[in-house]
């Protein structure tokens, strides 16, 4: 990947917090893409594929395993949130209400955040919660980069369907396979170019 749209190296990358309250946020200034979705839709997996490092962010066969906010630094400016997912239906109510109150917060109130990007499976259909999410995203006048993964699992025929279907949860939607690789390049140029934008806005508000 060219330089100047991802400037981050792999090497570079490195967790730097986890929390479970807004309270405990960490004490940085970088700005902060969170990374959402339901529940399995492959959010790990993708940060792994964005920044270059396998294993970086934990991923799991098994449904509702992060119960944190994990904060991922790019660099001294720049860092991905991994936020838990959502819409596990095996999870204890009371816990599911703790977790979905923790990316709440952080979605409404986080103070470093400068956008979002939303993983939704592509052999699925937006469900209410997305549909939630991308309008408080919204109306925080955050920007929201819609990826929709697993397309490794659709026939070609299949792929203008999930874009379309998609449509109505952001403006901008990038077909891609955090397994596979597919993407990959397109979401790093939109995240690139999303977190220079955040850049430009905290230099004008200075
Ligand atoms: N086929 C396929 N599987 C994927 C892809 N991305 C993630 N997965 C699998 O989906 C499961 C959940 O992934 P994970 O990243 O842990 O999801 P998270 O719960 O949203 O963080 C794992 O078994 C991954 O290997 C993808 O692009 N294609
Ligand atoms: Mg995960």
């Amino acid at each position: 990947m060219n330089n100047a749209v991802w400037p981050w190296p792999a090497a570079s990358a490195r967790f730097f917090a986890s929390v479970h309250s807004l309270s405990e946020q960490p004490d940085s200034r970088r700005r902060e893409i969170a990374i959402l979705g339901r529940s399995n839709s492959g959010k790990s997996s993708l940060l792994n594929a964005l920044v270059g490092v396998r294993g970086l962010a934990k991923t799991s066969k098994t449904p509702g395993r992060t119960r944190a906010l994990n904060f991922f630094a790019l660099s001294e400016k720049f860092a991905l949130v991994d936020l838990p997912g959502y819409g596990y239906a095996k999870l204890p109510q009371a816990e599911a209400r703790v977790l979905s109150q923790l990316l709440y917060d952080y979605l409404r109130t986080g103070r470093n955040l400068a956008g979002a990007v939303m993983v939704v499976d592509a052999r699925r259909a937006p469900q209410a919660e997305e549909i939630e999410l991308a309008r408080l995203i919204r109306e925080r006048n955050l920007e929201l980069i819609l990826a929709i993964n697993k397309c490794d699992k659709l026939a070609r025929h299949e792929r203008s369907c999930a874009l379309k279907r998609h449509a109505v949860l952001a403006a901008r939607s990038v077909l891609c396979s955090a397994l596979k690789g597919q993407g990959i390049d397109e979401l790093r140029r939109e995240l690139g170019r999303l977190l220079r934008v955040g850049q430009e806005n905290l230099k004008n508000n200075r």
